[in-house]
């Protein structure tokens, strides 16, 4: 069923190759499959007309945004479901046109069955994103929206959905469009300046329209610092457990994912390669994701293969945000873990220590640990997970530290978008030690065109295309 259902869509979609620029009346189901209720979206110039074939009812009839009980029939006049219908009149839609939205049962058949009739009444089937593209396109949202809408669907920890949720307010469109009437505003008057240089008039001095581009530059530096921030809240923070052969590190990473993901032995040097995952660790404000990586324990080894995975592992914390030493309780050998630190740069306060074993460790090992660490560890049992979670908070915490996210901070998330301020800083710090009044308005006029992925009114359309292309059919 779910493979003629899915072959019903792929000939839907290969018989309309004009893509995200054809106008056709689209629809798809925009509910994941299995649930109790089957959502199907209709939208574009001939919504109404299929939904009143669809429903053998008239439109007259409808009341806009009104759910109404209606029975969802086949050409053959058959009843196919007992549905709800909620039709929204253009403009007053989220696509901008007639749309009508169908609740169905949950059934895999009803619905194979209702885009069947769909399509075959003139609909085709919606690309990934193409409801979103087609709000974009009409002024219902703003391009940085439809990418929030997005990125709220894929959130994975609470910053992300926090600041998708701020973008779709719409705070990074402001800021964004407050950026480009000041560009504007400076290019106009560089070319007032340009064209009355030789006469007797006011115009503003390059210097002056140098001080009001000090501050677009400053906004547009913020926002180029805030992409490892952005970037870290949805990939998670990099962080990597650290320590000598049989401490305890693959069995501590395991606790922390709550799951068997790492080969745990009593032989030395078990692990070999960097195993990476993602773990999500609740802190003060919500979850935070990691990206963590197990290591291979640190000796001198005459093994070739163990050197190379050695290799990695110090590689892997030089790369860290965090470093997680694992020190084996019973016999922590700091002297060794110092001398394989000192290859790493890190900042002492990016470091947890980590004490293994509490579970084996009597009171005397501890504190002959602890003097000679000169702090107190985080001291846990993979065994028994006693104070797993403890360091598990301590962790999110330092993660949260970290992003250190003020409400309503614009945060860039996308590569595209901070290539594009990149690109027009260049262009603005060109600006900014010009002499000349034609040079300086001229860079700025590439700004403002370097900007266009973040202000989205200059995208062609076939970028936009692109833009929606991942997101998901029906959003
Ligand atoms: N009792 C007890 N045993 C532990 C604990 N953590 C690890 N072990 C044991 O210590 C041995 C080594 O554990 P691993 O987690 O494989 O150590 P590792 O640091 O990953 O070692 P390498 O991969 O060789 O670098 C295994 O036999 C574990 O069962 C713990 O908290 N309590
Ligand atoms: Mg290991």
């Amino acid at each position: 069923m779910q493979q003629e259902w899915q072959a019903a869509s792929k000939t839907a979609r290969a018989s309309d190759t004009a893509g995200y620029l054809s106008t056709k009346t689209i629809a798809a189901l925009c509910s994941p499959s299995g649930g109790a209720i089957c959502i199907l979206r209709i939208s574009g110039s001939e919504a109404f007309s299929i939904s009143e074939k669809l429903t053998a009812s008239q439109r007259e009839e409808w009341q806009e945004r009104k759910a109404q009980r209606l029975w969802v029939v086949g050409r053959d006049q058959k009843r196919i479901d007992d549905a709800v219908m909620l039709p929204y009149f253009g403009p007053r839609s989220f696509t901008g046109e007639d749309s009508v939205e169908f609740f169905l049962h949950g059934s895999p058949m009803v619905a194979q069955k209702v885009l069947e009739e769909t399509f075959s009444l003139g609909a085709r089937m919606a690309l990934p994103g193409e409801f979103s593209f087609r709000a974009v396109k009409n002024g219902k949202l703003t391009l940085s929206q439809a990418e929030a809408i997005k990125e709220l669907v894929q959130a994975e920890n609470d910053f992300a959905l926090e600041l998708s949720l701020e973008k779709l307010s719409g705070t990074q469109h402001k800021l964004v469009e407050g950026l480009k009437n000041e560009l504007i505003q400076l290019v106009t008057l560089g070319e007032v300046g340009i064209d009355f240089s030789d006469q007797d008039i006011d115009v503003v001095s390059l210097p002056a329209l140098k001080q009001r581009l000090a501050g677009v530059i400053k906004i547009l530096l913020n926002l180029q610092g805030s992409f490892d921030r952005g970037k870290k809240i949805s990939d998670g923070i990099p962080v990597s457990i650290f320590g000598l052969p049989n401490a305890g590190k693959s069995s501590f990473f395991n606790a922390l994912l709550g799951e068997d993901r790492s080969i745990v032995s009593d032989i030395a040097g078990t692990t070999r390669d960097v195993v990476r995952e993602r773990l999500n660790l609740k802190g003060a404000r919500g979850y935070v994701s990691f990206k963590i990586s197990d290591t291979a324990g640190l000796r001198k080894s005459v093994d070739q293969i163990e050197n190379i995975g050695i290799e990695r592992s110090l590689k892997a914390a030089g790369e860290s945000d965090f470093i997680l030493i694992v020190l084996d309780g019973l016999k922590p050998e700091l002297e060794s873990v110092r001398k394989f630190l000192a290859q790493v740069e890190v900042d002492q306060k990016n470091i947890v220590w980590i004490a293994s074993k509490s579970d084996l460790a009597d009171a005397a090992q501890r504190s002959k640990l602890e003097n000679e660490l000169g702090l107190k560890p985080l001291w846990v049992s993979s065994v028994t997970t006693d104070g797993v979670h403890q360091a598990a908070l301590v962790i999110a915490e330092a993660g949260e530290r970290a992003l250190d996210k003020k409400p309503n901070e614009v945060l860039l998330t996308r590569m595209e978008h901070f290539q594009a301020v990149e690109l027009a800083l260049q262009s603005l710090m060109t600006a900014r030690d010009s002499e000349d009044l034609v040079l300086f308005a001229s860079c700025l006029r590439h700004a403002l065109n370097d900007l266009g992925p973040l202000i989205g009114e200059t995208l062609p359309d076939d970028v936009l295309g692109k833009i929606f292309s991942d997101f998901c059919i029906g959003k």
